[in-house]
């Protein structure tokens, strides 16, 4: 009786060793870059950049919610860098991102486009 109770004992210990060890092999591939990317996304915004301007002076964005920014350029070859976030994206491209931060982020372009290049720049405000 008493052995077979030790035993069992034995066999949960071992199995509690187990799960916790899968546990934290979870965790350690959800831990990683703080911006998040999966392919898809329920919010999108589009970023529209011309010879030499974005088409919205802000580009809003819900907190927390994973939202697909895409850059598209109308005339010239343009790109973003949110610096804050450590974000670039160039023509034709985009990235999902989860920002947490309500706040407002400024961002330029980050390809030397030619005359008007120091012009622009916009916000992604997050809220
Ligand atoms: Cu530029």
């Amino acid at each position: 009786m008493f052995k077979k109770t030790w035993l069992m004992l034995l066999t949960l210990a071992a199995l509690v060793l187990v799960l916790a060890a899968c546990g934290s092999g979870n965790k350690s591939e959800e831990t990683g870059s703080a911006v998040e990317e999966p392919t898809t996304a329920a919010n999108e915004i589009v970023i529209k950049a011309s010879n030499w301007e974005f088409d919205q002076a802000e580009y809003k964005i819900k907190k927390g919610e994973a939202t697909k920014i895409s850059v598209e350029a109308k005339s010239g070859i343009h790109g973003i860098e949110i610096q804050d976030l450590g974000v670039k994206i160039q023509t034709g491209d985009s990235e999902v991102v989860t920002i947490k931060e309500p706040g407002t982020y400024t961002f330029f372009c980050n390809i030397q486009c030619g005359a008007g290049h120091s012009k622009m720049k916009s916000t992604i405000v997050v809220e």
